[in-house]
Formats: C-alpha cells, sequence, structure tokens
C-alpha cells in the first residue's frame, strides 16, 4: 500500500497549537470505554472480539469465519495486556549518572532506574541535540525494521520517522529482512519487485493449474498473520486446495513442513539439502535443455541473455555441466527425480509458489534468479494458473483484491529548518506561519538527501563507522553512528549473530526504545519509555494486504496500562521539548489520534463516494464507530480472473517488464556490469559459507530457522500460546530421529546447540519430518543470555552468521548456518526471558 502525503489540504483544522497533545489524546481516550462486553478490534493476527469483564480482558476469539479451523493465535489478548509489560519509563544506571561517558559496557547488566516521564523526555530531547550537534544527523539512527502492530494511527516507525526527520533528519535502512535478496534480484530480472506483489488469483489456480509446487514456503504456517490484519483468505483457499482431488502437490523443503503434514498423503514430499536449490533447478535445466523439452518460442519471445548462460549450463565456460548427476551430488535428490520433476513441470500445467527463505540465504539472489531461468524455459509464466509467484505464501497474496476504500497513512514528512534560537521554522514543503504549521508553501531549501544502510547491515555499520561497501552498482560509506532509537522492531530477537550485536551496541553513546514489554531489546537500552499496546487505544486498519476486503475499526478496549504511553505521544513531547513550534508541524497542528483516525477514514470514504453506482456499506466516520463492526468490500470478477504476467505475455512490446530489455534478463547487462564476483551476469551455483556439503564443515547440523508458527516473530511470546510449543522449557529444535540416536537425545531432552558465534540451550523434538543432518529452530525467540552469553531460551540467531548475501543486495542470510548439537549435561539454568529485569 502507498503511503499518501496527507498533509496537503489538510491544513484547515482548527488551531491548537496551545494545547497539550498529551491532554487532547486523554480525553479522547476515555471516549466509549466497555467496562463489560465484547469489543471488535484487530492484531496482525486477525480481526477479532475482545471479551472485557468489569475493565479487564478476559477472553478473545476470531470475528470472521472464512477458514474451518480458527487462527489459534487470535486468542491470548488477554496475555498481551497483562504479561511482562513495562510499567514506567526506565533509564540504565550509568547513563542516568553520566549521559556523556555512560558505560556501554553495562547493557543488559546495569540497574535499572525508575523516572518520571518528563525527565525521560527532556533527558532523550537534550542527548539527541547533543549528538546531532556532535555528529550531525548521520550520527542518529533511527529503526524502520520491526513488524509494530496492526494499525494505521498508531504506526510507531513513521511517528518515530516523522519526529526523527522534522527534528532535523537521521540515518535509515534500505530494505527489509523477509525478502533483501529478492527484492533487489527481481527489478533486474523480471522489472518489478515480485515478493510484495498481488498473485494470479486462486480462482484462476484452482480452474487451470494441474501441478502446485510449493517451494520454500510454509503457507499453513506463515499466513496466520498479515502486515495490516489477517482476513484468512489465503488459509480459507489452502483448505479449499486441499478438497480438490485433481491437482499434484509437491512440496520442496528440507522440513516436512506444517504445509506439507497439512496436506498429509495428498503432497509429495522432495527434501533436498538445504540452500542447495539452485543446483537442483540447474540439473532440471540442464535436461530440458538436452532432451529438447524446454519451450523454445517463449525464450526468444520473452526473454534476453539466455545465449549466455547455455554455455554455463553446459559446462563450456567452467569445465562442470549442469547435468542432473551433478546437481543430485550436490542437493542430495537423485537424477531419476530430477528428471521427472522436470518432466511433471514441462508437461502439465504448472504454478510455482514461491516462499522466502531461500532467497533469506548466502547468495540468496540466485534461486530467485534461477527459477525465473527455468520457470521461462518451462514457458508458463503469464499463462493461467501456471508460472512462478513470489507471494502466495505471504499476507494472502492470490486472494482477489476486493473494489472499494483503501485507507491511507502517517506520511514522514521532511527535514526541519531552524532558526539561530533553535526554534524550528519549517521544511522544504511547509513552515510556521502565526503560530501554525502551513504545508505548500515550504522554505526555500533543498532537503538533504535522505541517507541509509542496507537494513541487516546494522550491527557491521555499527563497528565499522566509514567503511565502503558495494550495494547494487552503488557505493555506500558507513556512517558514524552514536544515538539509536527503535520503536516497533526487537533487533535483539531479529539480528543475526547476537554476540556480535551486543559488541556493536556499546559503539552507540544513547540506545533508545518504545517498548511495551521487557523484551531483549528493551533490556539492551539506555532509556526505555512503556508503549500502549493496541488494546489501549483507538485505530483503524485495512485487512488483508493484497486482498483489500475490509476496513475494521480497532477500538480501545481497556486504560491504558500503568504509564505506557502511546509513541504518537511520546514523539509529540519529544517535539514539544526538542524546539520551539516543532510539535505543530509533527501533529499537523494538534490532531489527536481521533483527528487522524478520522482524516483516513473520510479519505477512505471520498474513495467509494466517487466510483459511480458503486454500492458500499460505508457510512459516515461516526455511525462506523459507534457500530464498532468491520466493513467488507468484495472481489470483481476481474479480480478473480487476475493472472499475473497476464499482459507481458500477451503483447510484450505494448506491455514490456521494468528491465531495461523489457523482457525477461536470463542475462543482465546491469548486474554484469557491476563487476561483482559473488552475483554475476546470469543465475550460478555458489556454494554457500556453511553447508552439509562443504568440504571442511564448520559444524554437524545444518540450522533452519523459519518463521513460528504459533507467533509472530517475537510477539506473542509472553503468551499461553508458549505452552503449545516449548519443550524442557525452551524453545524447540527438530532433529531426525536418526541423527538423535546417534547422538544419544531423546524427545523432550535439553540440548546445547552451538558453533563458533556462540550457544542455546533448547527443547529436542525427535521427528521423522526433518531431513536426515538438518535441525530446524524457529526465528523470533526473546533472547535470554547469561552471563557468558549462552542463550537460555533458544535464540537461533546466536548461531547464525552475519555475512551479507552478496555485494548485491546486502541481505541477511539466516538460513546458511552449521551448528552442533548435544545433549545437555548438568543443571538447567533458570529461564529469565519473561522477567523484569533488576531495578536499583
Ligand atoms: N534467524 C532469523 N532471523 C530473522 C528471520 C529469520 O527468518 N531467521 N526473519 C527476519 C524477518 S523476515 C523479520 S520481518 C524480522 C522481524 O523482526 P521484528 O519485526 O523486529 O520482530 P517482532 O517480534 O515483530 O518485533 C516487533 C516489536 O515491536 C513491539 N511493538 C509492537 N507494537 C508496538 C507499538 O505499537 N509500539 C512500539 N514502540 N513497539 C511495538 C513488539 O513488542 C516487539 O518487540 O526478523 C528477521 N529475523
Ligand atoms: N505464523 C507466522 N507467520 C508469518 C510470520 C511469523 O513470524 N509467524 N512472519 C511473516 C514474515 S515477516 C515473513 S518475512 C514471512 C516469511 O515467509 P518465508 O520466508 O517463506 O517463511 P520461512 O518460515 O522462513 O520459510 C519457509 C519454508 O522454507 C523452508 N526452507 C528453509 N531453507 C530452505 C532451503 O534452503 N530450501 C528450501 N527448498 N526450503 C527451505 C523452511 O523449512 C520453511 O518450511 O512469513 C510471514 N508470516
Ligand atoms: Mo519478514
Amino acid at each position: 500500500m502507498k503511503r499518501r502525503n496527507f498533509l496537503k489540504g489538510m491544513a484547515s483544522l482548527p488551531l491548537l497549537s496551545s494545547v497539550s497533545a498529551t491532554n487532547l489524546l486523554a480525553d479522547n481516550a476515555k471516549k466509549g470505554l466497555v467496562k463489560d462486553g465484547v469489543v471488535t478490534t484487530a492484531a496482525h493476527w486477525g480481526i477479532m472480539d475482545v471479551e472485557v469483564k468489569d475493565g479487564k480482558i478476559t477472553g478473545s476469539k476470531r470475528h470472521l469465519n472464512f477458514t474451518k479451523e480458527p487462527n489459534v493465535l487470535l486468542n491470548f489478548t488477554g496475555d498481551m495486556v497483562y504479561n511482562s509489560r513495562i510499567k514506567y519509563p526506565m533509564v540504565r544506571k550509568s547513563y542516568l549518572e553520566n549521559p556523556d561517558s555512560p558505560k556501554p559496557e553495562l547493557r543488559g547488566v546495569d540497574e535499572w532506574v525508575r523516572v518520571s516521564y518528563e525527565d525521560a523526555i527532556k533527558l532523550v530531547a537534550k542527548e539527541l541535540k547533543k549528538t546531532r550537534e556532535q555528529k550531525g544527523s548521520g550520527g542518529v539512527f533511527a529503526a524502520a525494521q520491526g513488524w509494530k502492530s496492526a494499525g494505521n494511527m498508531h504506526n510507531s516507525s513513521a511517528w518515530l520517522h516523522r519526529f526523527m526527520e522534522l527534528s532535523g533528519g537521521f540515518i535509515g535502512s534500505l530494505g527489509d529482512y523477509s525478502t533483501g535478496a529478492g527484492q533487489i534480484i527481481m527489478p533486474h530480472v523480471l522489472g518489478s519487485l515480485e515478493v510484495y506483489e498481488q498473485q494470479t488469483s486462486y480462482p484462476v489456480v484452482f480452474e487451470n493449474s494441474k501441478v502446485i509446487v510449493i517451494w520454500g514456503a510454509d503457507p499453513i504456517a506463515t499466513l496466520r498473520v498479515s502486515y495490516t490484519t489477517n482476513d484468512d483468505q489465503g488459509l480459507m483457499y489452502f483448505e479449499k486446495l486441499k478438497e480438490l482431488k485433481d491437482k499434484k502437490i509437491i512440496i520442496i523443503d528440507p522440513v516436512k513442513s506444517y504445509t506439507a503434514q497439512f496436506f498429509g498423503d495428498g503432497a509429495t514430499w522432495i527434501a533436498p539439502r538445504p540452500n542447495t536449490d539452485v543446483a537442483m533447478m540447474l540439473g532440471m535445466a540442464h535436461y530440458l535443455y538436452v532432451s529438447k523439452k524446454y519451450d523454445k518460442e517463449f525464450i526468444e519471445t520473452y526473454t534476453t541473455g539466455f545465449d549466455k548462460f547455455v554455455p554455463y549450463l553446459l559446462g563450456e565456460t567452467d569445465k562442470t555441466p549442469k547435468t542432473p548427476e551433478w546437481a543430485a551430488k550436490i542437493c542430495g535428490i537423485d537424477a531419476k527425480t530430477i528428471k521427472e520433476l522436470a518432466d511433471t513441470f514441462v508437461s502439465n500445467r504448472t504454478q510455482i509458489m514461491c516462499g522466502w527463505a531461500m532467497q533469506r540465504a548466502h547468495h540468496g539472489e540466485q534461486p530467485y534468479w534461477m527459477i525465473t531461468t527455468l520457470a521461462s524455459m518451462i514457458g508458463q509464466i503469464g499463462l493461467a494458473g501456471g508460472g512462478i509467484g513470489f507471494s502466495f505464501h505471504y499476507a494472502n497474496g492470490g486472494a482477489p483484491t476486493c473494489k472499494g476504500a483503501v485507507l491511507p497513512g502517517v506520511s514522514r514528512g521532511s527535514t526541519g529548518r531552524f532558526n539561530d534560537k533553535g526554534e524550528f521554522i519549517g521544511t522544504a514543503t511547509g513552515k510556521i506561519v502565526n503560530g501554525k504549521y502551513v504545508e505548500g508553501e515550504g522554505i526555500v531549501a533543498k532537503d538533504e538527501p535522505s541517507y541509509a544502510i542496507p537494513v541487516a547491515r546494522i550491527a557491521d555499520a555499527l563497528l565499522n563507522p566509514g567503511k565502503v561497501i558495494d550495494h547494487n552498482g552503488k557505493k555506500i560509506t558507513y556512517p558514524d553512528i552514536d544515538f539509536i532509537y527503535w520503536a516497533g522492531g526487537n533487533p535483539f530477537s531479529h539480528h543475526q549473530d547476537l554476540n556480535k550485536l551486543t559488541r556493536a551496541w556499546q559503539k552507540a553513546r544513547t540506545v533508545v526504545i518504545n517498548e511495551q514489554y521487557w523484551t531483549a531489546s528493551a533490556k539492551m537500552a539506555d532509556i526505555v519509555f512503556p508503549i500502549t499496546t493496541p488494546y489501549e487505544r483507538n485505530d483503524i486498519t485495512m485487512s488483508g494486504d493484497y486482498s483489500n476486503m475490509h476496513i475494521v475499526p480497532m477500538k480501545q478496549v481497556v486504560e491504558k496500562f500503568y504509564e505506557a504511553k502511546d509513541d504518537y505521544q511520546v514523539f509529540a513531547d519529544l517535539s514539544k521539548a526538542y524546539a520551539k513550534d516543532l510539535v505543530l508541524a509533527y501533529s499537523d497542528n494538534g490532531k489527536d489520534e481521533f483527528d487522524w483516525i478520522k482524516s483516513f477514514y473520510n479519505t477512505a470514504l471520498e474513495q467509494v463516494k466517487n466510483i459511480p453506482d458503486f454500492y458500499h456499506e460505508m457510512k459516515e466516520f461516526d455511525e462506523f464507530w459507534a457500530e464498532n463492526k468491520p466493513y467488507t468490500f468484495a472481489p470483481t470478477m476481474e479480480s478473480e480472473a487476475w493472472v499475473r504476467h497476464a499482459e507481458f505475455r500477451e503483447d510484450p512490446i505494448l506491455n514490456p517488464l521494468g528491465t531495461p530489455s523489457g523482457l525477461i534478463e536470463i542475462f543482465s547487462e546491469t548486474i554484469d556490469k557491476m563487476g561483482y564476483d559473488d552475483c554475476q551476469g546470469h543465475a550460478m551455483w555458489f556454494e554457500p559459507a556453511e553447508w552439509l556439503g562443504m568440504k571442511t564443515k564448520a559444524a554437524e547440523f545444518h540450522l533452519i530457522n523459519p518463521h513460528p508458527e504459533y507467533r509472530l516473530h517475537s510477539q506473542l511470546s509472553n503468551t499461553a500460546l508458549r505452552d503449545k510449543y516449548a519443550v524442557a522449557g525452551r524453545e524447540p529444535i527438530w532433529i531426525n530421529e536418526a541423527d538423535a540416536k546417534a547422538k544419544g537425545i531423546k524427545n523432550g531432552d535439553l540440548v546445547r546447540v552451538f558453533n563458533k558465534r556462540g550457544e542455546i540451550l533448547a527443547g529436542a523434538v525427535v521427528t521423522k519430518n526433518i531431513s536426515r543432518g538438518v535441525v530446524r529452530l524457529c526465528e523470533g525467540v526473546w533472547y535470554d543470555p547469561d552471563a557468558n552469553g549462552l542463550c537460555k531460551n533458544g535464540a537461533a540467531n546466536v548461531l547464525v552468521n552475519d555475512i551479507p548475501s552478496s555485494k548485491l543486495a546486502n541481505a541477511p542470510i539466516c538460513h546458511s548456518n552449521l551448528v552442533n548439537v548435544e545433549k545437555f549435561k548438568g543443571t538447567a539454568p533458570e529461564l529469565t526471558a519473561f522477567k523484569d529485569p533488576k531495578f536499583a
């Protein structure tokens, strides 16, 4: 969804500069709080009805009934409000004593001091200003990475960025952890992002596809959440797919995933060695080429550079023909199966649904490039129910887009300007006129270019200021970061090599975080603001991400917890403390949460009003709010019949792709000219830094760390959902039966998992559902290090390598790690992940 610049035309609101944003928010939040009853609201995991008794949450369940199986993530709202919460603003003791020499090495072990909210605001404003004076805006890192909570208004990272931009600028980040490699390589190859784009609609797939390949994806687990709020459309279509008996379903995954288990005998499970998919694809391509079974006409009409790829395929350039037999040695799938798979794909209408894990690996650009090359040889791209898709497993891609309104969101604003007295005077696009911020009449000054580092290079950047790196054909110089502000993310859960991140954090003088819970990232900060959960504030959201099916009111359910504040308010108060008049621009002249929600809603309402003869249920805002019910839009005949890349296939001249040639680039001149050794002119097999086939193995098992079926990353960890999966009180690790036997490990044992980067404890799940030599431990664990850095809770990221995918994308490589596993001896240490830290 594109964020709109909303400030334009909104300047006619009443002048509220003299009213404190704080008071406004407090008054409005109380509007219509239900003491006993049911409130409908939403989270990433869906639209839900929350039950309240005597002002306390007593239960929650789904509001929508599209699927047979209810989404279990919806039932734990009470725990999200009451467990592991931060109650008061806190400052780390050494920081409070001397912010200029704050002993960063004590982060995570120092004592905490409770301070008043006003003092915390003053402290942050002062230290932020000091950093900008000392280091410029390049000294300030404001993090974008984080799944925060659902809701268009209480968008923590957007408010953080808006405050940081208006108060003078900051270092941001490029890309994301989800599709870091995919979103850089695909525009070169297919001319668009692909990973965040609508997929061929499921009704089309059901009608036309004979074969469905789920390649490195686990939709039954990953479709439980959406970036907006989930509308269960994806899971609903998978339930339908299971009933269609005329489809051949093939799942390619080293793990017998939730999806593979869901289909049971209805699917074929192919388990290559982790990170060897490119070799397997090359084996198929070689077979199709030499047997002349590939679609020559498609290659000639719709692609460029095949002639430069073939010599590599045949081994003319490197003396290694990429035969199925060659591939078999690498990927562990025999040559006969590789050929059979290729035959099946090419002789049936085949829809390949590609997940994102493969590209979250060393040289993660290659599997996407190679699967596009292979799909081009199969020749079904742009046909109904054929070709490749990179987002069927995510946020209900493939659920037809509904015709209706789309809610806008918060805009980030542009860099603020100040006068000699340090008062805010405006930005490049707006200025203060008579005590009011007016958009449109900007101060004539050129905006500083925004400066950003690849998102997953944060530890590297902190440790190596001034270092120059390659990135997608450009050079980036790491800034000298001294001040980190995080809102809406959990870096000490999501970043790779947590021991390295701990060292990197020490390079910054100041770390501030807005958090709801005492996560590891909160415990590793200097200043902590306690933040409300979505159940303690009012908001509004769309559902589905791709389907745009509902507009959902997110009504406040309970009173704010202790001294928890909304992110919007924290940054409003920081604006006030930072410079005179800054808050006017930040809050658009004093808008409160309802003003924003209402303005978003009204923009959406205008959109549907302008569609002639279009039936919709949308009423005026006050009625919508009082009803507390989602509005539903319906798909159209066109969106139900929609086929990805169909226009291009129909006429590649009139509807060219966004690549330089307008065609599918099997060879990319652009990438070739960059001259990188680790990503060259066409798809290639590169050995990952760590994998099972390496000559001198760094450790015994390949660690896969997929997304958790019972959480959203680290979110929901602090709920009773944990009882469903924790083993020996820790994160479960799957290990093959034969491997477990060889190691003397039994089901339920506490095990130590380690490599040169660190060590963790986990609970063994001994199972047939994983290949030999592979172990599976989900990401998103609340990191819980002991004095020696051993994570008592089982955070995979202690073990994961923090090197970039390649010079092209600099993406994280979560899935390329070897680890050792042994039965834990000794007394099991107490888990402290969910406990408050030690207070002064
Ligand atoms: N090893 C490994 N690591 C990975 C991955 C992997 O596959 N393997 N996956 C990566 C991917 S794809 C992703 S997207 C990232 C996810 O990483 P994150 O997005 O950082 O993960 P979350 O657990 O969703 O963190 C969100 C945090 O925001 C807090 N929060 C929620 N709502 C609010 C709010 O309104 N205001 C504020 N201030 N805070 C709020 C939550 O309490 C939580 O701590 O992890 C990445 N890390
Ligand atoms: N329930 C739930 N749903 C989520 C999330 C969550 O945290 N919880 N997170 C959301 C987010 S932010 C994202 S980015 C997406 C992530 O979506 P994905 O990245 O697609 O999900 P993963 O779970 O990391 O991996 C999917 C599958 O790939 C397999 N796999 C791993 N390595 C390889 C390999 O080398 N080859 C092959 N063939 N398969 C491999 C894994 O075993 C797993 O079954 O999910 C989203 N959905
Ligand atoms: Mo992600």
